[in-house]
């Protein structure tokens, strides 16, 4: 039994994506594999990947899990890569936008509605999580799979796999890499998400992806306007980018170094980025999502700063409980909104930011003693 292109890309439109792929696993002593084990390689040891110990684990032989699908599951012979559409609606953080509000990253947007359990709540919409979404979407493929030929070896993933899913979106004919690092498909864009099946099954003669090409050419927008300077060409230092800072980095956040502060350069995003793919050429015509579990949720964009740093623990509950944006964590997230309001220039946010001087966690009481600085006034802690 192999895999035919034609067929993965029928089952993932059935099940719910936006475009599919099959991509061949690289023999473990073929240049391709060579070049991206080495790159993975290197990305690490030059400490762009910040305090992401899960991205530095290795195997009993030193080799990074997650540079080679074959260390890991060495019957893996094909990678079926799919993309589902998040963009929500055609606001960016790049355009004029409320006094006073901040940003959470489009990703993050999505719910879907709270079911029928009949009363007024039913039109309200509950957080949703794009891995579980995808993951069960990918599932679904594995199991139409497995009762068309049969049992196989597979592993489906969403994000949590010992593999760079952009790259395999590549070989897989998806899109192509662009210099932002993202997936770009040349009719879609670069607002999907991917998830991947790993599967024991050869891919048909007539059926191995041709690569997409790039099509960045001299276009540079992605990397003037990121505001930390986390990118250079097709590579991003993560541990300079805002989507690390304020999602995955814990505790204090530094100014850094280099020419921007880290926290200037994070602006009023308080949970991950869009900067480098709202600049992106490729985004202008980008279709927007129709998903019933990926519905943006309206309250998200552009939200008020005023309204995210008074939501008491269990608001925060509340409001992301089943989305991404829990990933933070309430302090963490707290510490982002302190870092956005010092961003803002507006002195209503005093009193708010004094009352987190006297907080228990470091990470928003240092980023608070900052925004009271930025914002003129002069406290012991800062740093
Ligand atoms: C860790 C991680 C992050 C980190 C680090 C990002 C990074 N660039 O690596 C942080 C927290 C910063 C992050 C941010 C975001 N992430 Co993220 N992240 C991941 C994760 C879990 C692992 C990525 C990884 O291994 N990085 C390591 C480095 C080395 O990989 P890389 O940059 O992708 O580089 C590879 C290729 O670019 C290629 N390459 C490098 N140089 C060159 C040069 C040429 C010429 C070519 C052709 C290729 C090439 O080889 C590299 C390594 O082999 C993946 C899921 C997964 N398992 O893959 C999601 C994933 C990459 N993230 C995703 C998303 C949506 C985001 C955000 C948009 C979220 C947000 N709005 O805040 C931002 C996007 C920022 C950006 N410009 O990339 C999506 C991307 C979808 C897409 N269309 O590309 C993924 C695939 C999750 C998913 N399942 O959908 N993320
Ligand atoms: S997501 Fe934002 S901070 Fe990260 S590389 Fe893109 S523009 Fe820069
Ligand atoms: S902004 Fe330009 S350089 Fe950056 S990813 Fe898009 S096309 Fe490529």
């Amino acid at each position: 039994m192999q895999l035919r292109r034609e067929h993965i890309q029928r089952l993932a439109e059935e099940c719910g994506f936006s475009l599919g792929g099959v991509a061949e696993v690289p023999p473990a002593d073929s240049a391709q594999s060579a070049e991206e084990r080495q790159r993975f390689e290197h990305w690490i040891a030059s400490g762009a990947a910040g305090e992401m110990e899960y991205l530095k684990r290795r195997n009993e032989d030193g080799e990074l899990l997650r540079s080679s699908i074959r260390a890991v599951f060495p019957w893996a012979k094909s990678v079926i890569v799919c993309a589902a559409n998040y963009n929500g609606a055609p606001v960016r953080s790049i355009d004029p936008a409320p006094g006073g509000s901040a940003w959470i990253a489009r990703y993050a947007w999505s719910g879907q509605k709270a079911g029928q359990q009949g009363g007024e709540d039913d039109e309200r919409l509950r957080p949703s999580d794009y891995h579980k979404v995808l993951l069960k979407r990918i599932k679904a493929i594995e199991d139409r799979l497995q009762q068309e030929h049969g049992p196989f070896e597979s592993r489906a993933f969403v994000d949590t796999g010992p593999i760079v899913e952009r790259v395999y979106a590549r070989y897989a004919g998806l899109g192509w890499t662009g210099k932002n690092t993202c997936m770009i498909s040349q009719g879609k864009g670069s607002w999907m998400f991917l998830g991947v099946l790993m599967t024991s099954l050869e891919v048909a003669e007539d059926s191995v992806a041709v690569m997409a090409q790039d099509r960045c050419g001299s276009c540079t927008r992605c990397i003037d306007a990121c505001p930390t300077d986390a990118l250079t060409p097709y590579r991003m230092d993560a541990s300079r980018c805002i989507a690390y800072l304020t999602i995955e980095k814990r505790g204090v956040i530094e100014g850094g170094e280099g020419e921007v502060d880290l926290r200037t350069g994070i602006g009023r995003n308080v949970f991950g980025c869009d900067i480098c793919q709202e600049v992106c050429p490729w985004n202008r015509k980008a279709p927007l999502v129709n998903d019933a579990e990926l519905i943006p949720r309206q309250e998200l964009m552009n939200p008020a700063l005023d309204w995210l740093g008074a939501m008491s623990e269990a608001d925060f509950g509340r409001w992301f409980f089943g989305s991404p944006v829990k990933r933070a964590k309430y302090d963490g997230f707290l510490r982002n909104v302190a870092i956005a309001m010092g961003n803002s220039g507006r002195e209503e946010y005093l009193p708010q930011l004094r009352a987190w001087l006297g907080t228990e966690d470091e990470g928003l009481r240092n980023a608070a003693a900052w925004a009271l600085e930025q914002l003129g006034e002069k406290t012991q802690t800062a740093s």
